[in-house]
C-alpha cells in the first residue's frame, strides 16, 4: 500500500513523531514537570491509543534500506518484533484508559510501563 519504500519509512517515522509529542506531554504531567490538565491528558491518551497502531503498518518488506534506523532484526525476527509492538499497543491502551479517568495517580501508575515498551523496542530494533 506504499508506492515506494521511502513512503513506508516516512509513514512510520511520522507516526512515531506524533506519538513522541503526545507521550512526552503526558510524561511531563506524570513526572510533575507540567501542571496536570485532565482534559488535555485524556486527549493525549486518545491520540496515542489510535496512532500506536500505525507504525507496524510501515515496516513493510523492502523498507529496511534508506534513511532509517530500523535494524534488520525487525524482518529477521518478526515474531519477536510483533510481540514488542503488541506489548506497546497494550500498555498504551492502559495509559489512555488511565488518562480518561481524570486522575493523575492513574496516569503515573501506567506511564512507566508504557515508556518501557518504547525503550525495549528501541534497544532491540533501532540503531543507536
Ligand atoms: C518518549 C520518547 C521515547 C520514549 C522513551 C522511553 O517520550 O520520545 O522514545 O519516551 O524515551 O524510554
Amino acid at each position: 500500500s506504499f508506492q515506494k519504500p521511502e513512503d513506508a519509512i516516512r509513514y512510520r517515522q511520522g507516526a512515531f513523531r506524533v506519538m513522541a509529542a503526545h507521550f512526552g506531554a503526558l510524561g511531563a504531567m506524570a513526572n510533575n514537570r507540567a501542571p496536570f490538565d485532565a482534559q488535555a491528558a485524556a486527549r493525549h491518551g486518545d491520540v496515542l491509543a489510535v496512532v500506536s497502531h500505525l507504525p507496524a503498518n510501515g515496516f513493510v518488506a523492502g523498507s529496511d534500506k534508506g534513511e532509517t534506523r530500523a535494524k534488520p532484526e525487525i524482518w529477521s525476527e518478526q515474531a519477536k518484533f510483533r510481540a514488542a509492538n503488541d506489548k506497546m499497543t497494550a500498555e498504551v491502551a492502559k495509559l489512555a484508559a488511565a488518562a480518561k479517568t481524570g486522575n493523575l495517580d492513574n496516569i503515573k501508575a501506567t506511564f512507566g510501563a508504557a515508556a518501557g515498551t518504547c525503550k525495549a523496542c528501541h534497544d532491540d530494533f533501532r540503531k543507536d
